[in-house]
């Protein structure tokens, strides 16, 4: 299990965070129980396995939903 910690451009309504959460739930190898994105930093952390979902493909999964990702870091 690795844990993530990404940097997003800065989210402009709450609303944001619930597009966010929905795009990283429908993925699979996501710890759902340690999912937090923060409206006031504009952070997401999670445990994800990263035998199931690579980070890259974590990333493009928030793209996809209109968010860039500004940095993510992954131990
Ligand atoms: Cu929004």
């Amino acid at each position: 299990m690795k844990s993530a910690n990404i940097q997003l451009e800065t989210l402009v309504c709450p609303s944001c965070t619930q597009k966010i959460d929905g795009a990283l739930k429908s993925l699979d190898g996501i710890k759902e129980d340690t999912l937090k994105i923060s409206f006031a930093t504009s952070k997401v952390r999670f445990d994800f396995d990263e035998e199931a979902v690579r980070i890259e493909d974590i990333e493009k999964a928030i793209n996809k939903v209109g968010f860039e990702v500004i940095k993510s870091r992954v131990k």
